[in-house]
């Protein structure tokens, strides 16, 4: 059942959009908001991670085909995909780019381009690297060349995989890149030179929104806002410079540390200078896994109010931090085993904080199997519908207000002539399009798109309800 949204959640964008106009009428550059296209239009990014077969193959490829995006698109109407990559892939050999890893890359890029959608490049790792941990587990990320566990042991045996952050050979891998040892000054280098070689592979791809820098940071040894504001700012400085040395357009998007945060704790990465012309692109994309259903509960009793408080306190908390960078919020990740009780009403919510805040969000993940939208014969689960809802891709000003009820979706926004509003209709509520007030829609039957011409100026708001 799709509940109304509460009137706070509106409050929360007309705060959000009061900063952001003030800041264009100022005519200074300030920090955006909001995620833009190339007209300027404010984009609601809507989608999945893929996948993380990645981590696995041979070639670090997701096992995902072209119709599988298409049919994707058919059934959930998304227009975001978070698309791993792995260090090991892009620089096999100390300063060697591997252009054939960026050229599947590219053509994979260019399914999801085909069909509109925007691409966040996500430089994934799980436990620092493969080869670590047992295959089961899927460690994944570094090179063999920049792991160096000085002999120290990691056991084989624990029941949940985050659990292999704790051992001794993996915490030393982390410290040898961070460099708390003293010892390897020299890997953060090659990482953000690796960072480097994809911003200049892919800086002229329009589809190429921006870059990720690091999946789930893990401080090894150093931890909390020691780590962030330290060995963890160190490397997204040298990355940025790398990546804006080729590329001056594409948004970079920084992650805080993963444990405590992923479950609503504060950050306390601090903010990044960009060096780029114009406007920083320099948004936060943290991830949230409430910790009951991280450890396998259903969205229901004792951890369903457990659940309920973590939501509140990582809106609080990332609002915070997105303040401090002084950027956009994309919520890189977020997921849980669809088969436990309530897990639909907890991914409604989530999807509804993202249009209460205007936050892009990528679900965990694509793959096949009881967290993934289908299984792995390939039959529909739970998710597609939740995910299959009304939604606008792209909004013609700053938004104050985006509102997903029943059959009936409304928009509101601060028009700044950038271009017209595309709002994604699903079948099951929308079955012969919408109809629109507020504007003139012009309804896209095929890729169930409405366009709607508004003015170019002044508050705007949007009604679209059933044709
Ligand atoms: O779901 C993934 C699990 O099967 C793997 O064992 C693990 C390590 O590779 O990674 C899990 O995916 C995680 C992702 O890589 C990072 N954020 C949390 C995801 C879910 O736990």
């Amino acid at each position: 059942m799709k509940r109304a949204r509460l009137l706070a959640g509106a409050l929360t964008l007309v705060v959000l959009a009061t900063g952001a106009v003030a800041a264009a009428t100022r005519q200074a550059p300030g920090p955006a908001r909001f995620v833009t296209d190339e007209r300027g239009r404010t984009l609601l990014l809507h989608g999945f991670n893929t996948a993380s077969s990645a981590k696995s193959t041979s070639d670090a490829m997701p096992e995902l085909t072209e119709a599988d995006v298409e049919r994707e698109y058919r059934d959930m109407g998304t227009n975001f995909v978070r698309f791993l990559l792995q260090w090991r892939a892009v620089e096999p050999r100390p300063g060697v780019y591997d252009t054939e890893y960026l050229d599947k890359v590219a053509e994979r890029i260019s399914w999801y381009a085909e069909r509109g959608y925007h691409v966040l490049l996500d430089m994934h790792q799980d436990l620092w690297g493969p080869g670590i941990t047992p295959t089961a587990v899927a460690g994944n990320g570094a090179p063999a060349w920049a792991t160096h566990l000085d002999g120290l042991p990691v056991a084989q045996d624990h029941w949940t995989w985050e659990m292999y952050y704790l051992e001794p050979g993996v915490i030393r891998a982390f410290d040898h890149f961070w460099n708390t040892t003293g010892e390897h000054p020299e890997l953060m280098e090659h990482y953000a030179g690796a960072w480097r070689a994809v911003a200049e592979r892919f800086k002229d791809e329009p589809a190429v929104l921006g870059y990720d820098l690091m999946n789930e940071p893990w401080g090894g040894s150093v931890q909390g806002a020691a780590f962030e504001s330290g060995p963890l700012a160190e490397l997204y400085r040298r990355c940025v410079e790398r990546i804006r040395a080729v590329d001056n357009d594409t948004w970079i998007f920084l992650e805080p540390q993963a444990v405590g945060v992923n479950w609503g704790l504060p950050s306390a990465l601090p903010a990044i200078a960009d060096p780029r012309e114009g406007e920083p692109r320099i948004g936060l994309a943290p991830h949230l896994y409430p910790l009951p259903l991280d450890l396998g509960e259903g969205y229901e009793g004792g951890s369903r109010e457990w659940t309920d408080r973590t939501l509140g306190w990582w809106k609080e908390n990332t609002l915070r931090a997105a303040d401090r960078i002084g950027g956009p919020i994309i919520l890189g990740e977020f997921g849980l085993d669809m088969t436990k009780p309530g897990a639909e009403d907890l991914v409604e919510r989530v999807l509804d904080l993202g249009d209460e805040l205007g936050m892009g969000r990528a679900y965990w993940s694509r793959d096949p199997g009881p967290w993934g939208p289908y299984s792995e014969k390939g039959e529909p689960g739970p998710l597609v519908a939740v995910m299959n809802r009304a939604y606008p891709r792209a909004i013609g000003g700053v938004p104050y207000r985006i509102e997903a009820g029943e059959r009936r979706l409304t928009v509101g926004f601060e028009a700044n002539g950038s271009g017209p509003t595309e709002i994604y209709l699903p079948a099951d509520e929308y079955p012969n399009g919408g109809k629109v007030t507020g504007g003139t829609g012009v309804w896209d039957a095929a890729r169930r798109v409405l366009t709607v011409q508004t003015p170019a100026q002044g508050r705007v708001e949007l009604v679209v309800t059933p044709a």
